[in-house]
């Protein structure tokens, strides 16, 4: 591998670097998970910018161990919302815990999920756990850090957008396999519908942990 030069996009001076620092925190702090989308469109090209800059996310031994399969068909969007829907029932009325559902309930959230019909776009995000190189298996490392940075890479490129998203995680998630006829090195990570809020969307009034319950220095 050859090794270019590393050039800084820009040198901050000490004032820029607090307020830039600042100012990316303040707008990251406006980002909510939405589940109430508008049906208004969203161009093609707009999500194919929001995937790439997702797969710019560091990656272990740089294998970029990602597919974004992107769903835009009412008939597909139909289908997974019914399988997701027959799992999510399930998942409420039988899998979940007594306590699971009690941390779950003050976000109102339930089995039906009918974002996944009224998002313009659903990203279902695949970790790609090995390649095929002419019949070789080649394994890729860090999957689970490298995917879920991808997908946090992709929430922000969505909010710097002004666009929201969901990070739904329907369970169990083998329906998208096999509904998006995924080969075998590929398990299901997020699906996570994209688009613009509706008009009368709300959100739970969620606060934030305070640096001291986050944050420790050494
Ligand atoms: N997957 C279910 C349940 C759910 C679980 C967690 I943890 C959440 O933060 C939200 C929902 C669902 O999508 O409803």
């Amino acid at each position: 591998m050859a090794f270019i030069p590393y050039r800084p996009t820009f040198v901050p001076n000490d004032a820029t670097l607090l307020e830039r620092s600042r100012a990316y925190y303040l707008f990251l702090t406006t980002r909510r998970s939405v589940r109430d989308f508008s049906e208004r469109p969203v161009p093609r090209e707009v999500i194919e910018a929001l995937v790439m800059a997702a797969s710019t996310a560091p990656s272990g031994a740089h294998k970029q161990p990602w597919t974004f399969c992107v769903v835009g068909n009412p008939d597909l969007k139909r289908q997974i919302r019914e399988a997701a829907e027959a799992e999510e029932y399930r998942s409420y009325t039988r899998r979940m815990s007594a306590e699971w559902l009690e941390d779950l309930a003050p976000l109102g959230t339930d089995w039906r999920k009918p974002f996944l019909e009224t998002a313009p776009w659903l990203i279902i995000v695949f970790r790609r756990i090995y390649e095929t190189d002419s019949d070789r298996k080649r394994p890729n490392y860090y999957v689970m850090e490298s995917v879920g940075l991808a997908a946090g890479f992709l929430l922000t490129a969505v909010h710097n957008a002004g666009l929201v998203a969901l990070t739904h995680t329907p369970s169990p998630m083998d329906f998208l396999t096999k509904l998006l006829n995924r080969p075998a090195n590929e398990k299901p990570f997020l699906l996570i519908p994209i688009g613009y809020p509706a008009d009368d969307a709300t959100v739970p009034d969620i606060h934030r942990k305070e640096t001291d319950d986050v944050l420790v220095w050494y």
